[in-house]
C-alpha cells in the first residue's frame, strides 16, 4: 500500500483498488490475486459483518495484496475491531472537524513518545499475520505502518478541510462525492456536472496536497478514476463488486432478451 502511495506522489500511476460490497471469504479471495494494489471492504453501507470482516482481511492480505476497511462510524471499539483483523489501512466516514480526526488518530495508534496520546490497546495476534511479522514486530512498528485515511463528504468537513488535513497522524483525505452533493443539497443527481460540488472537491484536494497528505476520490469507473488521478487524487477504486455483476448480468442478459 504505501509503494503504490508514494508511486502515485511521484505521478508514476495511481494507487488502485477494488471495493467489495458483498461479505465472503471466498469472494475476496477471487478478487485479492487481480493485480491492484489495495481491496476495501465496506463496513459501512455493504453486507459486511464483523466475522465477515476478519475473514475478507485475512484472505486478501495472504494474496499479498492490502485489506483497508471502511468502518461504519467514528467509535473507537470499530477501529480497534479493524486493526486488530489486520487491516492495512482504515478509512473512517464522515469526518467533519479537527476534533473527530484527532480523537481517530488516537483510537489508531498505541502509546509510544511520539504518540503518546494514543490509546490503542494491545493484543494483535491476527493482525502480525496480514503484515507477515511477529505480534511483537507488528506492535512496534503499526504507528507508521497502519494508514489512517478519513473521509471528507459534507459541506462542514469542506469548511474545516484545511484543519483536518493538518491534523498529525491523518494520512489521507478521501472524497465520498455522492455524500458531500448530499450533502450541498445535490443527493441523488450527477455530481461530475454539479460546479459546486467539483469546486469544493478541487478545494478539498488542494489543501490535502498542501499538508502532504494523500488524496483519494470513489470512482465507479477506470475513466473516472483516470480522471481523478490526472487531476492529482493519488488513491482511486475503480468499481464495486456489486456494480459490475450487475452491469455485466444486464448487458449479457439484454443481448439475448433482444434476439
Ligand atoms: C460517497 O460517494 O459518498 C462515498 O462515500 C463512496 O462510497
Amino acid at each position: 500500500l504505501q509503494e503504490s502511495l508514494e508511486r502515485a506522489k511521484r505521478g508514476e500511476g495511481p494507487s488502485v483498488g477494488q471495493w467489495l460490497e458483498f461479505p465472503g471469504y471466498t469472494l475476496a479471495r477471487t478478487i485479492a490475486p487481480l493485480g491492484q494494489d489495495w481491496v476495501l471492504i465496506d463496513c459501512e453501507h455493504g453486507n459486511i459483518s464483523d466475522n465477515d470482516m476478519y475473514l475478507q482481511v485475512g484472505a486478501i492480505s495472504s494474496s499479498g495484496c492490502s485489506p483497508i476497511v471502511r468502518i461504519a462510524g467514528s467509535e473507537p471499539w470499530m477501529m480497534k475491531r479493524v486493526l486488530d483483523a489486520g487491516a492495512h489501512g482504515i478509512m473512517v466516514p464522515m469526518c467533519e472537524t479537527k476534533e473527530q480526526a484527532e480523537a481517530i488518530v488516537k483510537a489508531c495508534k498505541y502509546p509510544s513518545n511520539r504518540w503518546a496520546q494514543g490509546v490503542r490497546g494491545v493484543g494483535a495476534m491476527f493482525a502480525s499475520a496480514a503484515f507477515n511479522q511477529t505480534m511483537g514486530q507488528y506492535t512496534l512498528s503499526a504507528n507508521d505502518n497502519v494508514m489512517i485515511c478519513v473521509q471528507i463528504e459534507s459541506r462542514k468537513a469542506f469548511e474545516n478541510v484545511e484543519e483536518i488535513a493538518n491534523v498529525d497522524g491523518i494520512d489521507m483525505l478521501f472524497i465520498g462525492p455522492n455524500d458531500l452533493a448530499s450533502s450541498m443539497g445535490y443527493a441523488g443527481l450527477d455530481h461530475s456536472k454539479v460546479p459546486e460540488v467539483q469546486d469544493a472537491t478541487a478545494q478539498i484536494l488542494k489543501a490535502t496536497l498542501d499538508a502532504g497528505k494523500y488524496a483519494g476520490h470513489f470512482a465507479l469507473s477506470a475513466d473516472v478514476a483516470a480522471q481523478r488521478y490526472d487531476q492529482g487524487f493519488h488513491f482511486v477504486n475503480c468499481g464495486a463488486d456489486i456494480v459490475a455483476i450487475q452491469a455485466w448480468m444486464c448487458t449479457e442478459m439484454s443481448k439475448l432478451q433482444s434476439l
